[in-house]
């Protein structure tokens, strides 16, 4: 046995007892000791039962997710353990507590009976990170829960809470103190001589048409996504093929998956999103309880729900009473809505709203632990604001921006203690969207910015640090890959082409239709602003700026490039019309663009610019700027965010592209030089995390 299992003796029953901080992840080393304790277990004449849980605050939450880039050869398999466990001749129960996850609940579920904590949860969420369960789960779950609750569970992902988890059937009983519950159970069963096993059990009945019709759903919702829909196919071989030819199956496709390349994206986005919410000093964070949100427009009040969502108490400050009736009215209707769907209780609309104060004086703030402004985009009214702010609340009140552009260091100038200013840059719905970028400018202390990260870890979002500069990083990257979605309009494209492509590539939402939800006026604006434009000595001008003058655009309209019908979207004939007028009258080609050479220039275009964030500092390592397209952006999860994709692509084919596109469309279209120096000494972006 290695020193992370150990069995202890309770009497006549003996307890296995893994120890392995922080989760007790199933590494090869902790396989291997459970799999001599069992045997152990099985040798000690004075042991007639077993219980199997662990030490510190969680039971296994799943394989362990670094081995799998390079499994260790020749070490015992999971599938070994819930084999030796469905074969002890002693009963073992699992006491489970904390989240019991992937290889985790598989082996409990190899277990002969099962308990929770109340406040326990099991799930099997391998899809979340593009595999699948590689020891029975699909197989000993259907057994026990029905294929249709099997399916469901295994291809979201999701944690299912203790009380569901007993109703279900996944666990026989819940209790406060589950090891004397589990030791009692052993013992019941050693008496009664029973060895109640999931393998043994039939799947039972269904309707098949039902449960095909909804594999078939969870297929087409994946988006590209392999996982849920292999995962899926396992649980219906629960139905059809026999246990062990069913194991052996399920083995050969988590092979499959875990060397694969979306496996490999979705892992290294799980590590990512641990690395980049990493405070970088060891400062100690300061607590937090009282926040105080300025501006309660569209931001703001999303800011304001997202903390008091989290427990905080929250002071919103407007300009008048007819502003903060308006921000009142915005909150209460995200929560009357939220509890309308039975997402939140009727105590709990109560109590969120009651957590959020309104006030037209920012002296209200004078006790606040930090402020974010949310007021409008403009320099001289946020300077104004940090003054006043500065000569209200205490000296160490973090004040924080919600800027999306404007540059902070201004900001820091004017106030007393520049070192508790930074940016915390939401996305809109900031109550719904996970991203915050927590804009780091020079002066700001380390304890500020731990503050900042665990405040972000309080009202669950993902954050990523960024420097200061024009759009940070996500907006920063989103305007430059934007842009070559206009050139392929101007190359002949027509935009419902640009977003199919993007698209069907795995992208959320195509930019086309990203502006139209937004409105094109603000999403021109934003363009127009940032993106610089193409080589003026070439023959074309953008045809999105040609339909803008056209005057199309002009204002806020509501016209835009889709036109909206039954939930779906169709382009408006009308701007196919005028983008004909728009080629005809630069005699330009109007010519079918392969989807793949818009795919590829926009990746290029992304790895580009953000292998200039790295070299300009503004991102600490190339996967933080994969989280941030990933949560802020909708990049594909599944393609591990741009820099990873790029990896994946191969480097020297994006820099060939990115030098193409310089030659094309002229300055801001350079090659970066960290990509230059990468390609050159072959290396790629995740050597540099
Ligand atoms: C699997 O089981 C496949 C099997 O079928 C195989 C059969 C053949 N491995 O998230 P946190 C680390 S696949 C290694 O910040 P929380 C994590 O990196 C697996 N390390 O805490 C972090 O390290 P650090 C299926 C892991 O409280 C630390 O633990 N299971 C693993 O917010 C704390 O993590 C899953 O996919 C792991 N499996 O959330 C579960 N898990 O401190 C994945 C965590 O150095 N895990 N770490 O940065 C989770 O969902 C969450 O971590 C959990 C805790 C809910 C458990």
């Amino acid at each position: 046995m290695t020193d992370l299992v150990r069995l202890e003796r309770h009497g006549d029953v003996g307890f296995i007892i893994i120890h392995h901080p922080p989760v007790n992840a199933l590494s090869s080393a902790v396989r291997s000791g459970l799999i001599d304790a069992v045997a152990e277990l099985a040798a000690d004449p004075a042991l007639r039962a077993g219980v199997l849980t662990c030490d510190g605050r969680t039971f296994v939450a799943g394989a362990d997710i670094r081995e799998f880039n390079n499994p260790p050869a020749g070490a015992a398999t999971t599938n070994q353990v819930c084999n030796a466990l469905d074969h002890s001749t002693k009963p073992i129960v699992a006491a489970l507590f904390g989240t019991a996850l992937g290889g985790g609940l598989e082996i409990a579920l190899g277990c002969h009976a099962r308990v929770i904590s109340p406040e326990g949860a099991v799930g099997l969420p391998e899809v979340k990170i593009g595999l699948l369960h590689g020891a029975g789960g699909t197989q000993r779950l259907p057994r026990l829960v029905g294929a249709m609750a099997a399916l469901e569970m295994i291809t979201s992902g999701r944690h299912v809470p203790a009380a569901e988890a007993l109703q279900l059937g996944v666990v026989d009983e819940i209790g406060t103190d589950i090891r004397a519950l589990a030791c009692d159970r052993a013992r019941a069963l050693a008496d009664a001589g029973e060895l109640p096993r999931a393998r043994d059990r039939a799947v039972p009945d269904l309707d098949r048409a039902a449960f095909d019709a909804a594999l078939a759903a969870v297929k087409k919702k994946a988006k590209g996504a392999i996982a849920p829909g292999r995962a899926g196919d396992c649980v219906a071989m629960a139905l059809d093929v026999p246990f062990e030819a069913a194991l052996l199956a399920e083995s050969a496709v988590f092979q499959e998956l875990r060397a694969g390349p979306q496996s490999r994206a979705l892992r290294h986005i799980f590590m990512a999103e641990r690395a980049a919410a990493k405070a970088p000093s060891t400062d100690p964070a300061w607590p937090v309880a009282q926040t105080g949100v300025v501006g309660g427009g569209t931001m703001g009040a999303g800011i304001a729900i997202a903390m008091a969502d989290s427990g905080l108490k929250v002071t919103l400050v407007e300009i008048s009473e007819a502003a903060i009736a308006a921000a009142q009215a915005r909150i209460t209707a995200v929560y009357d809505r939220q509890a309308k769907q039975g997402r939140i209780s009727a105590e709990t609309h109560d109590v969120q709203l009651a957590r959020i104060h309104f006030s037209t004086n920012v002296e209200a703030l004078a006790h606040a632990d930090l402020v974010v402004e949310a007021i409008v985009e403009n320099m001289d009214a946020k300077l104004d604001l940090f003054r006043r702010l500065s000569g209200v609340v205490r000296r160490d009140t973090i004040l924080a921006s919600n800027t999306s552009y404007l540059d902070i260091e201004q900001m820091a100038d004017v106030v007393d203690n520049p070192e508790r200013v930074l940016g915390l840059h939401f996305f809109s719905p900031a109550h719904v969207m996970r991203l915050l970028e927590i804009v780091r400018p020079a002066r700001v202390s380390g304890a500020v910015l731990a503050t900042a990260l665990a405040l972000a870890k309080r009202i669950k979002k993902q954050p990523v640090v960024a420097g200061v500069c024009d759009g940070f990083i996500g907006n920063r990257i989103f305007a430059h890959w934007r842009q070559v979605t206009d050139f392929a309009l101007e190359d002949g494209a027509l935009p419902h082409e640009v977003d199919a492509a993007l698209e069907a590539w795995g992208m959320a939402m195509g930019p086309f239709a990203v502006a139209d939800l937004a409105g094109l006026d603000i999403g021109w604006a934003n363009r127009k602003r940032l993106a610089p434009t193409r080589n003026p000595a070439a023959r074309y001008v953008p045809i999105a700026d040609w339909l803008c003058e056209a005057g199309r655009f002009g204002q806020k309209t509501g016209a835009g490039w889709y036109l909206h019908k039954d939930g779906k979207r169709e382009i408006d004939p009308a701007i196919t019309e005028l983008v004909a007028r728009a080629s005809a009258a630069r005699g330009i080609i109007r010519q079918k663009i392969p989807a793949e050479r818009i795919t590829s220039r926009v990746l290029a275009a992304m790895a580009n610019e953000g292998a200039k964030i790295l070299g300009e500092g503004v991102a600490q390592r190339p996967s933080d700027i994969d989280v941030t397209l990933v949560n802020g952006y909708g990049f594909p999860n599944w393609r591990g965010g741009p820099m990873q994709a790029a990896d994946e692509m191969g480097l020297a084919a994006i820099l060939d592209l990115v030098r193409q596109m310089h030659s094309e469309s002229g300055p801001n279209w350079e090659p970066a030089p960290v990509l230059e120096q990468l390609v050159a000494s072959g290396r790629n972006f995740a050597a540099l995390n």
